[in-house]
């Protein structure tokens, strides 16, 4: 029995001998999720964009599989990441909303997270790219070693932007270690006021080369105003348009480094997040404006990466999960022309609403797997969720952890040999929750409704139930609420029994 197919007997439920599965073992495909930041469902060619083309997305979902109803948790980063590396609902946890860069970790050190899952498993860990998870305890001083961090919660290497792209501290943070920071120009950040003299892109719009449309009206870095303000630590600064190549260059290092052991990656791209930098490799290249120049460079970000990867001889017996960690959004607060030249472009395909939506364009996402060894290409329609990584790669790699999880076994799907996905799914908008249940989708009436500022009908808040069959109607366009009330009750008891089992309910 050669090692793929003892890895397709354990997944059968087989009973292998000790010795076979201690073999099997060795020969444990590699893992790597590379998680886009507001890439959404339309904004691959391969989920029908014909105004930009993705080859390099593409890829993964031509050799592997190609799922349509791909779902996050949430409609935003911070919930979203937490419930794929923890397994747990976003709501579970009070802090799990989009947080400011100097805010603490979130994830307990002593939870159960898929690297440390991985790392049980004998997997080298690392995480490079956007993080934002928070870090440290909420008193970071930005010179030291940041504690706890990546490490604690389960990676051997990382190298992390501490939030966002237009968050403050832009630095990098390499193995818990501010990046080329110089002991005799500190780097300080704050959330509350400005530093003194230092300019800001509310006072300073002079010093601007990208202005912002809301919001965003602290430090300048690189000309660009971010959210927060930080004095010092100069040589530290990143330069937006460098930053897609250098995650690039440590993802590949990360693999060259460990390719005689079994790893695990998780490479999180920066775009298509504000603020739009195309390196100048790619400023002009869409027609799109830096929505779709960025796009087209992460998209080179993805190619490149995998390119190295057939180098290293690795493709073969990698499992490569490609996604995004919330649906996209055209003005997210800098006047980079999104709106103006996105024209025939639907960003969220054929879906309703976009990032913060409670809507699919929010929640459901681009979500490719690829595993040459093992498994067929091919697309499928189940419905699966990044949470349910945790459990399935552990199921994967024989691992057990007595931590109570939301995260299911959905291994056989995520592999392509069985289309019974999950059955319902709680996902969380900017406002409100939504539930799933199989084709059906129901948005409880939001008490304190308002209009919505993206436009009537993005956000999915309404002062009515709201109820759809996405199978039908994937736009969510005909509210069955009224036609189908019998379905609606039902789907009423079983949000209000979910609320009641899953785990301690903050939010709700
Ligand atoms: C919002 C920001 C937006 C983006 C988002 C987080 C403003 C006006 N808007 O508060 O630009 O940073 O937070 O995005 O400041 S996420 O993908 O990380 O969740
Ligand atoms: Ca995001």
């Amino acid at each position: 029995m050669n090692s793929y197919s003892s890895i397709l007997s354990i997944l059968a439920g087989v009973t292998l001998p000790v010795s076979l599965i201690a073999q099997t073992q060795s020969k444990q495909p590699n893992i790597v999720i590379i998680v886009a930041d507001d890439l959404g469902y339309g904004d691959l060619s391969c989920y029908g964009a014909h105004r930009i083309k993705t080859p390099g997305m593409d890829r993964v979902a031509n050799e592997g599989i190609r799922f349509t109803q791909g779902y996050c948790t949430a409609a935003t980063s911070t919930p979203s990441r937490y419930s794929l590396l923890t397994g747990l609902y976003p709501w579970t946890n009070r802090d799990a909303k989009i947080l400011p860069g100097n805010a603490a970790m979130i994830i307990n050190t002593q939870q159960v997270t898929l690297p440390k899952v991985m790392k049980q498993a004998g997997y080298v860990t690392g995480s490079v790219g956007k993080w934002h998870l928070g870090l440290g305890d909420g008193a970071v001083d930005w010179n030291k070693t940041v504690y706890p961090g990546a490490k604690e919660i389960g990676y051997d290497y990382s190298f992390i932007q501490a939030a966002t792209n237009d968050r403050v501290p832009c630095i990098f943070i390499e193995n818990g270690k501010g990046v080329n920071l110089d002991p005799n120009d500190p780097l300080y950040v704050s959330y509350k006021e400005n530093f003194p003299g230092e300019p800001t892109g509310k006072d300073n719009p002079e010093l601007l080369r990208m202005h912002p449309s809301v919001g965003h009206a602290g430090s300048i870095v690189n000309g660009v105003p971010r959210i927060g303000f930080q004095k010092g630590g100069k040589a530290a600064q990143w330069k937006d348009e460098d930053m897609a190549e250098l995650f690039l260059e440590k993802a590949k290092g990360f693999m060259r480094d460990n390719k005689d052991k079994p790893f695990f990656l998780y490479y999180g791209l920066h775009q298509p997040h504000v603020p739009r930098v195309p390196n100048a490799k790619f400023a002009g290249k869409s027609g799109m404006g830096p929505r779709g120049d960025v796009i087209l460079e992460a998209d080179w970000c993805v190619t490149e990466f995998l390119n190295e990867m057939d180098k290293l001889g690795l493709t073969e017996n990698t499992l490569v999960i490609f996604t995004s960690d919330n649906g996209p959004v055209l003005d997210d607060g800098y006047q980079d022309q999104a709106v103006e030249l996105v024209g025939d472009h639907k960003m969220a395909g054929p879906l309703r609403g976009g990032k913060t939506s409670l809507y699919d364009g929010g929640t459901c996402i681009p979500f490719m797997l690829r595993w040459p060894a093992v498994v067929k290409p091919g697309v499928s329609d189940a419905l699966i969720c990044q949470m349910d990584l945790l459990a399935s790669l552990a199921a994967l790699t024989g691992q057990t952890y007595s931590d109570k999880v939301d995260s299911q076994n959905t291994l056989p799907v995520f592999l392509g040999q069985s289309n019974n996905g999950r059955k319902e799914l709680v996902t969380e908008g900017y406002f409100n929750y939504a539930l799933h249940d199989g084709d059906w989708v129901m948005i409880p009436p939001y008490p304190a409704y308002q209009k919505d500022p993206e436009g009537e009908g993005f956000s999915g808040q309404a002062n009515c139930y709201q109820l759809y069959n996405v199978k039908e109607d994937p736009g969510q366009q005909v509210n069955l609420a009224e036609k189908d009330p019998r379905r609606l009750r039902q789907m009423m008891m079983l949000f209000e029994k979910l609320k009641r089992e899953t785990g301690k309910i903050t939010n709700f």
